[in-house]
């Protein structure tokens, strides 16, 4: 049983392999805190991870360490149980000061890798988003960044929280020949849940 947290600037894992009784701690990476942003809704370094069935460890996080590149996704895996982590490597390959946020991760049955993100790339303000993912066939090397959506969202187009936490329920999935993607969609005035299937073959 693998637990992530986060403390003032890590992220750490707490692992039992006694069903809970004990548990051995190590740290996953350092973390840095989000930069300053022009939009409102909650958002944190939180970790998005994942397990094959090999028991390699993936954990991708939304980090602000990169002067001058807004907010990053990073990457890092562990292939002994976490007692070690791979150095941290940023997902997003824009080159730009645009945030990423809200990363979702997924391991197929395959051991593929998948991690969606919103991001704010394709907006000169920084504030509207669509959804990015990439996908890796060996939890190492990643395919090119997959625009997921063809519509970007304005967070605050919400009636009911103005957008006060539109990036908490961003969701992803690892099919038979698929990622599917899920994510909050402003595009019709008011929040509605999209999903979108993207084939293997698109990028990677
Ligand atoms: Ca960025
Ligand atoms: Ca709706």
């Amino acid at each position: 049983m693998n637990v992530f947290y986060v403390g003032d600037s890590n992220i750490s894992l707490a692992r039992s392999t006694d069903s809970g009784a004990s548990y051995r701690t190590s740290t996953v990476s350092n973390a840095v805190a989000l930069q300053a942003r022009p939009t409102h809704y909650r958002a944190s370094v939180y970790p998005a991870v994942g397990v094959d069935s090999r028991n390699n460890l993936y954990v991708a996080w939304a980090d602000g360490r990169n002067t001058g590149s807004g907010n990053d996704i990073l990457f890092s895996r562990s292939t002994n149980s976490g007692l070690s982590w791979s150095a941290p490597v940023v997902l997003n390959t824009d080159a730009s000061s645009a945030d990423q946020l809200m990363p979702a991760l997924a391991v197929g049955k395959d051991g593929s890798v998948s991690v969606a993100w919103l991001d704010n790339r394709n907006d000169s303000a920084n504030y509207s988003y669509n959804v990015y993912m990439t996908r890796s066939s060996d939890g190492v090397s990643f395919g090119a960044n997959t625009r997921v959506t063809n519509v970007a969202s304005n967070p605050d187009n919400d009636p009911r929280t103005q957008g006060s936490m539109i990036g908490d329920y961003f969701a992803i999935g690892a099919g038979d020949s698929t990622t599917n993607v899920f994510w909050t969609d402003t595009r019709n005035n008011n929040e509605d849940i999209y999903t979108a299937a993207v084939p293997f073959n698109v990028n990677n």
